[in-house]
């Protein structure tokens, strides 16, 4: 039936729309995800900016693509690097930017549904413990 080609169409440009990488307070600069095959881990990285006069919390992550999303840091300890989930999300400061990067935080997409080659997109979301969720497409790619 037309109209529902319609609102599918409506949909799609807020899909569009929403997925652009900033609303003016929250601005999400130069996300990537890893390649990875399907059943193992791909990492997701990149810059959160809040142009709020609050402080502002990243609580979760999640994508279709995985099976979990969780958000990671990677610890030195004794010189061996180990990762650890950061269940309580990670905070970022009013007029300051968040880093996701290797070595350090980043998202960890575990057991992924199907592979992700060099090329592919992905659809995020972001989910604060204020503003309302944030919907991206990553790019996958080789950094
Ligand atoms: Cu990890």
């Amino acid at each position: 039936m037309r109209w529902q080609g319609a609102i599918g169409f409506l949909l799609l440009l807020l899909w569009a729309c929403s997925s652009s990488d900033s609303t003016g307070e929250l601005e999400f600069r130069n996300f990537w995800a890893t390649p990875g095959k399907k059943g193992f881990n791909a990492a997701l990285y990149g810059v959160i900016e809040n142009n709020t006069d609050f402080p502002e919390t990243l609580r979760t992550v999640t994508s279709t693509v995985a099976k979990v999303t969780e958000i990671h840091r990677t610890v030195h300890t004794d010189g061996i690097a180990m990762m650890q989930p950061v269940p309580e999300g990670v905070v970022i400061p009013p007029h300051s930017t968040f880093s996701f990067r290797p070595g350090d935080y980043h998202i960890m997409l575990i057991q992924l549904q199907h592979s992700l080659q060099v090329g592919d997109s992905i659809e995020v979301t972001f989910s604060f413990a204020r503003m309302a969720p944030q919907h991206l497409v990553v790019p996958v790619k080789w950094r």
